[in-house]
């Protein structure tokens, strides 16, 4: 068999020297870019330039190094074809039969701190890419491989056969496009977002669509649905995709996604709390003076609900809320820590997937926060994106409108409510009392069945809503909204304002005497 030629460009130089001595082993010729053919060179292996190979030098500070048609003729020839073969001969064109490149390092030179504009442009790789794409779009007779852990495979199959299979090569030009894809997604991302002196433009920019696999899933929502998880390139610290499952089954679709329900949620407080989630939904929140007391109080709202549900933490999972927690059947349990006794309590419930996430460290952006910039929803064929609802009140942003004022008890457990509130599907109707929900209303066409729906669960539960504060997340429409949670026990209510009949509104308030603000924003969730 003739000779094999190997073109080999790498910025990333893992397990190069050794993929490239093997090759040498097995009589494979070597062709390279400066900085890789120094390093073979100095190791003693026998390598060309491909300044030599193309009579042409690297030049312009490197950005012409490897755009020449002795190197995409070498990638691009079909060998099945005489006129291929015959042009090639005749420009002194010779086939180059495996090449292993990685791209100059844009992502990880963008998610430095502190890059600049012309840091970021610098790093575009130009002459990889369009090698990769040669060599991948010619799979037939070329090996492309565009990432170190492939190096072993097609070790294997040139010692063991002398080529590699069709099957190596299709495999290794779909990860070639897809590397690809990626990496110019990275940048259009990066460039989309800013403005020409490398600031930050405002939203809306392009979203950010550089998503890499993590799993796939056993299925989707339901078992004839086959689906995957991808994550951010760069995942904000603290968000549900940098968790370490610790134990349990393999997460399913739905886990993740109620999982991810229960964190967003738990997150926002910062007194120590506990979420359970059931179908994407709140069923039970409570903050507390510690994780385990939290848990008993969040059980309460509704325990029949709460039987295999999702439950997260802000604090660290310690023996006494683990013990609480091993009682009842659970799916997943998310928190920043787990003791060593905690641990210990669940390796007798080896079902249970405990996950271990990171408390986003804080600052001033959603990323900080370890929360989305942007959220996307699927319509149709098409996409819709803005930024996500990361409005969070203050006591300062409330303006009571009824003359009965909110005590200060009522003004804590309506900050509460409303928390809660973002993080249920409108229309949301909730009550709380004492740091924990009483009774959570979601998911209703109308918000009047919400709210009937919200005493009824309470009423289910044995809790009871007399003085209760009831948080409703866009503004009642009517004052019959207003009369059922007055009528089911509420004493005070938080809620946007801005209807039409806001006056309607107020005046059943102060009718029924009790105390309601404003909050000036709306949390419609859906
Ligand atoms: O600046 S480039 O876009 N122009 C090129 O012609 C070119 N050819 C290969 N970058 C180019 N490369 C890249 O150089 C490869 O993708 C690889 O990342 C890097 C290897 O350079 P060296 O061997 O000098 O370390």
């Amino acid at each position: 068999m003739s000779q094999l030629t190997a073109l080999i460009s790498v910025s990333d130089k893992t397990g190069i020297l050794d993929f490239a001595k093997a090759l040498h082993e097995l009589n494979v010729r070597l062709l390279s870019t400066g900085g890789t053919a120094k390093l073979l060179a100095d190791a003693g292996l026998p390598v060309t330039e491909v300044a030599e190979h193309t009579g042409f030098p690297e030049m312009l500070d490197g950005r012409v190094k490897t755009l020449h048609p002795k190197i995409h003729g070498g990638l691009l020839a079909r060998r099945d074809l005489p006129e291929h073969m015959a042009a090639a001969a005749q420009h002194g064109i010779t086939m180059i039969d495996i090449l292993a490149v990685n791209l100059y390092p844009f992502e990880a030179t963008v998610a430095k701190p502190g890059c600049t504009l012309e840091d970021a442009i610098e790093n575009i790789d130009i002459g990889g890419p369009a090698m990769v794409r040669s060599a991948a779009k010619n799979w037939k007779d070329v090996t492309v491989l565009t990432d170190s852990t492939q190096y072993a495979g097609v070790l294997d199959e040139l010692k063991a056969g002398g080529k590699t299979s069709d099957k190596t090569r299709f495999a290794c030009s779909v990860a070639a496009f897809n590397r690809i894809a990626q990496y110019d997604a990275a940048i259009s991302n990066y460039l989309s977002a800013r403005q020409d002196d490398g600031t930050l433009a405002q939203f809306p920019g392009q979203m950010n669509s550089t998503f890499v696999k993590v799993q796939d899933l056993r299925y989707g929502e339901n078992s004839h649905q086959s689906a995957a998880l991808y994550r951010d390139l760069f995942p904000a610290p603290g968000s549900l995709v940098t968790a370490r499952q610790l134990q349990g089954k393999e997460l399913s679709y739905n886990n993740i996604a109620d999982a991810d329900a229960a964190w967003e949620c738990v997150k926002a407080f910062d007194a120590p709390a506990c979420v359970i989630v059931k179908h994407a939904n709140p069923c039970g929140v409570a903050v507390a003076e510690n994780a385990a007391e939290a848990y008993a109080k969040a059980l309460k709202t509704d325990p029949t609900s709460a039987f295999g549900g999702i439950i997260a933490f802000n604090r660290t999972v310690d023996a006494a809320a683990a013990q609480h927690v091993a009682k009842q059947f659970v799916e997943v349990l998310m928190a920043p820590a787990f003791s060593a006794e905690a641990r210990e309590i669940f390796k007798a419930k080896a079902n249970v997937r405990l996950l271990e996430i990171a408390l986003p460290a804080g600052g001033p952006t959603p990323w900080e926060q370890g929360r989305n910039a942007v959220d996307s929803k699927r319509v149709g064929s098409g996409i819709l994106l803005q930024t996500a609802d990361n409005h969070f009140l203050k006591a300062s942003d409330l303006k009571v409108v009824t003359a009965k004022q909110p005590t200060a008890q009522e003004l804590q457990d309506l900050l509460f409510a409303w928390t809660v509130a973002q993080y249920v599907k409108s229309n949301a109707i909730v009550f709380c009392a004492g740091g924990m929900t009483l009774g959570v209303g979601a998911g209703q066409m109308s918000r009047i069945d919400s709210a009937r729906i919200a005493s009824i669960k309470a009423e289910n539960a044995g809790l009871t809503l007399k003085g209760s504060a009831v948080a409703s997340d866009a503004f009642f429409p009517f004052r019959d909204g207003l009369d059922v949670v007055v009528d089911a026990g509420a004493t005070s209510v938080i809620q946007p304002g801005g209807s039409m009949r806001d006056d309607e509104v107020i005046a059943a308030a102060n009718e029924r005497g009790i105390a309601m603000v404003f909050s000036g924003v709306r949390h419609f969730r859906h």
